[in-house]
């Protein structure tokens, strides 16, 4: 509920808190709407700290009773917490507390699922379970009694003790209270085992509903090559005796890393060939990674406060990334990464709610798991390696390890290490951490008697609370090549560090053509004024297989802006320039179906709008629609081949290989069915054996048109599959025509099975609602209307989710005048709610504010 006044937390606030936690003790006496929360803690004053104020958080808590040293007090309480006298030496706190997990529908604290009892207390849950110093830089070791009729009660560490009506658990690694969690109900586990490098035999467990038990393996192969790779490459091993992993179906993010015991939305853990797509089994294999990374990169050195949550997500996306390079392709994985990133880091970075990837300040943390935070977060990582060397980032790595284990750490001492590592000077690139807004690099050129001169022009654009901007340190990957195609001067480094610098290439016999920013080297606008041929010229020549699908995708960016500024026809330079590339059977399937793929229509937004345009949402969906045409149109004669080559005859295997082929040959029959109406698709639908192949085809069935009957005959097969009906609801809206984007996500809302109060089935209608780009903002304001009624609903229920999904409006200064008024009227409907969240209070505030 909305606080009196919601105050804004400041990073250079920071001091610590004024009392240790020795350790901590937890009893949980289980019962669905009354559960007894009994804590004994030990506490002893802080030399370190200034301020003696013993306030514990505590949020929705019944104090039964409290007292210190066994003696009862009588704390002041208020709705957030409590403050108590207290002896000025090491003391004893106990607390009795009761919690309504049944009645909890936010998803934080201690809460129901399908009558399982479970957890999630990042990033402030844990003041929802008892009263406590809730915040990362205090530290303690758990010992945790769960009193329940539950078969399975999990909490962290390794179990101690258990019997009828019982268990105890006992963690030995001192930890924050946003990394404590608890399970409880009838769960069937997936067991297996692993011993680390140096002998150590760990249990390892999936548990998940009955039913749900065949969906584990894929996922349990994940954790233990994810196991072996950080011991391999990060010479990182596992710490306990017990590795848990449990499936949720209400669960508000993806999965949490909560120590030793990793809670999952069952959308990120749960796996079959026919219920999964390849990019779900991808997906769950990158997070199951990303958890398991944590236990290091996260749990064994946390964060100090909320501000320096890049640290650890930052860092632990980095890792994920290179394990699923490493899994898969690399080329693939940095090219799908970098579609991810311009598709949502950079419009928040560009709008209303950009912030830096260390914020400084906030109202509500829980509005900060960001694309910026994450991703962008995860893009320094990866120019702090360029910029020092292999190297010499693994040796700082090690430093980190070493010096930081069992700290709670900020960004000066990560960048400490690496200056301490490398001798280098990082202050400047600590400017990465501090300034928000993607920075724009402006590339000119000059050649004359053998040397080729190249020209960078950094600038960032204003975003909210910063004004200017110093000049930051970007490293640019450059590499050239010559009239023929050869290259003639291999990957260089270039680090732009001023405003404006130059760099010259000696000895070459011809002007060359610059391939800069080689695999996206920085999360930056490149502004380079080239010719259409000589991107062609990049598309069937660089050596850089990231760049060579940059320029496909910059020749498809042109010539979509082409179409909807001038109505210019798509361009040859670009149909043929894909389809060489397509006919080049050595390339890899994966890299080929990506190189089919068009610019999302809202970064075509984004571009029109950057250069001045206002961008009308209809005209970039014909555009798309044309350019999609024609390109079926232009590959006529290769599609069939390509589609047929594509086939796989194996048995489903959802690796790089075969997940490649299956990528190519949706891309193709998508094109296909532009060209034959939808015959090879409705043939592929009724023969297919994986939801893969199933959910393309009758993908391309809905945007045909058709697909009616299938549709149908999907729900009858799959009714009973919650992870398979999100995809029946995502897949209607998200295909939709703009005309009728709207009324399908309308109608899908009355259906029996919208289950609103499920973030996944929420997020499946909503989600898909939002990213339909041309339905969303279509022209009526319908589906703005519709969401603002949908958020307005589940905020009081659910306001972490109803918060995130408000980003849907975050762009909306981008448009014309009309959507703008119709957006903002949504926004101030919302705003006016009464008891509006502090979560969604914040989020509106920002958006509304630009
Ligand atoms: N730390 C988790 C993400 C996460 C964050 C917040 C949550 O609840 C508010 C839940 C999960 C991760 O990075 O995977
Ligand atoms: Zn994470």
């Amino acid at each position: 509920m909305r606080d009196a006044a919601p105050t804004t937390i400041y990073l250079k606030d920071y001091t610590p808190f004024g009392f240790t936690v020795d350790d901590v003790h937890l009893t949980f006496d289980l019962s669905p709407n009354a559960t007894r929360v009994t804590s004994r803690i030990t506490f002893s004053p802080n030399p370190d700290a200034a301020d003696h104020t013993f306030f514990l958080h505590g949020e929705e808590l019944k104090l039964i009773r409290a007292s210190i040293d066994g003696q009862p007090v009588l704390p002041n309480v208020t709705d957030k917490g409590l403050t108590c006298d207290v002896p000025n030496a090491p003391f004893v706190w106990e607390a009795e507390v009761e919690v309504d997990p049944a009645g909890n529908t936010a998803l934080e604290g201690l809460y129901m699922s399908n009558g399982m009892y479970c957890t999630q207390c990042e990033a402030e849950g844990f003041r929802k379970i008892t009263y406590y110093p809730d915040r990362p830089d205090v530290m303690s070791t758990f010992t945790v009694r769960i009193n329940g009729t539950e078969k399975v009660m999990l909490s962290n560490g390794n179990p101690t003790d258990q019997g009828d009506g019982f268990a105890e658990w006992h963690d030995p690694w001192p930890k924050p209270a946003y990394l404590f969690a608890l399970v409880a109900g009838d769960l069937i586990n997936h067991p297996d085992r692993f011993t680390t490098k140096s002998g150590k035999d760990v249990e390892l467990n999936i548990w998940v509903r009955p039913g749900d038990e065949g969906k584990c393996a894929f996922g349990m192969e994940a954790l233990k090559k994810s196991m072996t790779w950080d011991e391999d490459v990060y010479g990182r091993e596992y710490d306990l005796d017990v590795f848990n992993i449990v499936a949720v179906d209400d669960f508000n993010m993806g999965a949490m890393e909560n120590k030793g015991l990793n809670i999952f939305n069952s959308s990120c853990v749960l796996a079959s060939p026919e219920t999964s797509t390849d990019d779900n089994f991808e997906r769950i294999e990158a997070i199951i990674a990303h958890e398991y990374f944590h236990n290091w990169t996260g749990n064994r050195i946390t964060c100090r406060d909320w501000f320096q949550l890049c640290l650890k997500e930052g860092l632990t996306v980095f890792r994920d990334a290179q394990f699923t390079a490493d899994m898969r392709s690399e080329p693939v994985k940095r090219i799908r990464d970098v579609i991810d990133l311009r598709g949502r880091q950079f419009p928040e970075d560009n709008g209303p709610l950009s912030h830096p990837v260390r914020p400084e300040s906030f109202v509500e943390i829980n509005n900060f798991y960001t694309a910026t935070v994450y991703e962008k977060g995860a893009e320094l990582i990866g120019m702090l390696k360029t910029l020092v060397g292999d190297e010499a980032y693994a040796k700082a790595l090690d430093l980190y390890f070493d010096r930081h284990d069992g700290d709670a750490a900020t960004i000066e001492d990560w960048l400490q290490v690496f200056a301490d590592a490398t001798g280098r000077d990082l202050s400047q690139f600590k400017r990465w951490y501090s300034q928000a807004g993607t920075p724009r690099v402006a590339v000119s050129e000059d050649y004359s008697e053998g040397t080729y001169t190249l020209t960078l022009k950094q600038s960032t654009p204003a975003t909210p609370g910063q004004d200017t901007k110093q000049p930051q340190v970007i490293p640019v990957a450059v590499g050239l090549l010559g009239p023929n195609g050869d290259e003639v001067a291999e990957t260089r480094i270039l680090e732009l560090t001023e405003a404006e610098q130059t760099f010259t290439f000696d000895g070459l016999a011809a002007k060359p053509t610059p391939s800069i920013l080689r695999g996206f080297s920085a999360p930056v606008i490149l502004e380079h004024d080239t010719s259409s041929a000589q991107r062609a010229f990049l598309l069937s020549h660089d050596t850089d297989p990231f760049n060579r699908w940059d320029a496909g995708r910059s020749l498809a960016r042109e010539t979509l802006l082409t179409m909807i500024t001038d109505g210019a026809a798509p361009s040859g330079a670009y149909l043929d320039g894909v389809q060489a590339v397509l006919r080049d059977d050595t390339l890899d399937p994966a890299y080929r179906a990506l190189m089919l793929g068009l610019p999302g229509q809202s970064e075509l937004a984004a571009a029109l709008h950057d250069g001045g345009t206002t961008p009308d949402p209809q005209a970039i969906w014909s555009a798309t629609e044309t350019l999609r045409q024609a390109q079926a149109q232009h590959m006529q004669d290769l599609l069939p081949r390509l589609h047929g080559e594509a086939q796989v005859s194996a048995p489903y295997l959802p690796d790089a290989d075969q997940s490649g082929r299956r990528a190519l040959g949706s891309a193709t029959l998508s094109l296909i069915t532009r060209l034959d109406g939808g015959a090879l698709a409705a043939a592929e639908y009724a023969k297919a054996d994986n939801m893969t192949l199933q959910l393309s085809a009758l993908g391309c069935l809905i945007r045909a048109g058709k697909g009616e009957a299938e549709l149908q005959a999907f729900y009858d097969q799959w009714k009973d599959d919650r992870l398979v009906i999100d995809k029946w609801f995502g897949l209607q809206v998200s295909l939709a025509d703009p005309e009728h984007t709207a009324t399908v996500a309308q109608t899908l809302t009355q259906h029996a099975d919208f289950n609103w109060k499920n973030p996944n089935r929420f997020r499946a209608v909503f989600g898909a609602l939002a990213m339909n780009h041309a339905g969303f903002h279509h022209a009526s304001g319908t589906a703005y209307e519709l969401l603002a009624e949908w958020l307005i609903q589940l905020d009081p229920v659910n306001p972490q989710t109803t918060a995130r999904m408000c980003s849907a409006f975050q762009t909306w200064r981008r448009y014309d005048e009309g959507r703008q008024t119709l957006i903002g009227a949504q926004l101030d409907r919302i705003a006016a709610t009464p008891q509006l969240s502090r979560d969604v209070t914040e989020m509106i505030t920002r958006i509304r504010g630009a």
